[in-house]
């Protein structure tokens, strides 16, 4: 199919990105690869799109302090490449998994999570990790923890006169570790099943706190904080045992969190056990890695 008729602007400026995305019938283009297909489905009808990508504003990509901070313009493959992602880990666990390179070389990372698809990566990655979203709109800006921004399937709490103008994810702190898996039909597939954990370890290597986020297994990332799950499965013998040991409890929390119905790839049950299984083997698999080497 093809789009029905639409405007298209390039604005050079924040303030006439807001200007155009005030009568509410605009729509922000960031990398087009899920708005076009949108389009040429018919499935929105925006009136004009606003292409972000000439607002030197939203290009941003940088470390500031414990943070790392990438504008909305911010091409997915970029970020994927630079060195400065290695201080979030996770990035370059699951940036692999976001589509196919030519996909992710118009992507961009907050075009990701403000598509808000419930199977995608980036938004699990910032819920677990406690991201922070910044927002412009025509009453100022706000910031917004990744939880709270991501409301349901396809669906944050950005207004359409509002446009997202970046994130900030919290670098990796010496004793942390990190786990990230999914199950997808094919390489570069949504994910039926995914996991994104951390771990927090004191310097004694003691466990502080763990946090756990599974994607593709509701409406949007779930994120618990699992650090009584895996304190009651130490110490442990190794990440094997370990894995084992957790899967008790990652079964509990599978049929308590995994609501999304079955379909033509999957029953719910089968996503509850991918989940249970990965997030055992990811949750073990970030203790690991924050410090703990299997004896
Ligand atoms: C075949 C195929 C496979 C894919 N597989 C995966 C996958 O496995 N995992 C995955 O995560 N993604 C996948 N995607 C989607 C991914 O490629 C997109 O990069 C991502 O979902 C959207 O990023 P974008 O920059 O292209 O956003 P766009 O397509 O430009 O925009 C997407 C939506 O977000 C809104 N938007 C974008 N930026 C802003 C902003 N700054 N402020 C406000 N609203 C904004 C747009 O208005 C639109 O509604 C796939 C896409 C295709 C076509």
């Amino acid at each position: 199919m093809k789009a029905a008729p639409f405007a298209y602007v390039r604005p050079s400026g924040l303030d006439d990105v807001l200007a155009e995305l005030a009568g509410g019938d605009g729509k922000v283009l960031a990398g087009g690869q899920s708005l076009v297909p949108v389009l040429a489905m018919r499935l929105g009808r925006p009136g004009t799109l606003v292409d972000i990508n000439a607002v030197d504003e939203l290009g941003g990509f940088a470390r500031s302090g414990d943070t790392l901070e990438i504008g909305a313009a911010v091409r997915q493959r970029t970020v994927e490449h630079a060195r400065l992602s290695r201080d979030v880990p996770l990035l370059g666990m699951a940036m692999p998994f976001v589509g196919h390179r030519e996909l992710r070389s118009r992507g961009t990372v907050c075009g990701s999570l403000a598509h808000a698809d419930p199977a995608a990566e980036l938004p699990a990655v910032a819920s677990c990790l406690g991201a922070t979203v910044g927002v412009a709109g025509p009453s100022g800006r706000r910031r917004v923890p990744a939880d709270e921004f991501l409301v349901g399937a396809m669906t944050t709490l950005v207004a359409p006169e509002e446009v997202v103008t970046g994130v900030e994810l919290p670098v990796a702190r010496p004793g942390q570790g990190f786990g990230f898996a999914e199950i997808a039909r094919r390489h570069g597939d949504f994910a039926l099943a995914g996991v994104v954990t951390v771990v927090d370890t004191g310097d004694d290597g003691s466990l502080r706190h763990a946090r756990l986020t599974g994607f593709g297994i509701s409406d949007r990332p779930v994120t618990e904080d699992v650090t009584d799950l895996l304190r009651s499965a130490l110490p442990g013998d190794g990440r094997d045992d370990l894995g084992r040991r957790l899967r008790p409890g990652t079964t509990e929390l599978a049929a308590r969190i995994v609501d999304t119905g079955g379909d033509a790839h999957g029953s719910t049950g089968y996503r509850r056990r991918l989940f249970s299984v990965l997030a055992a083997r990811e949750l073990a698999a970030a203790w690991t890695k924050a410090g703990h080497r299997p004896s």
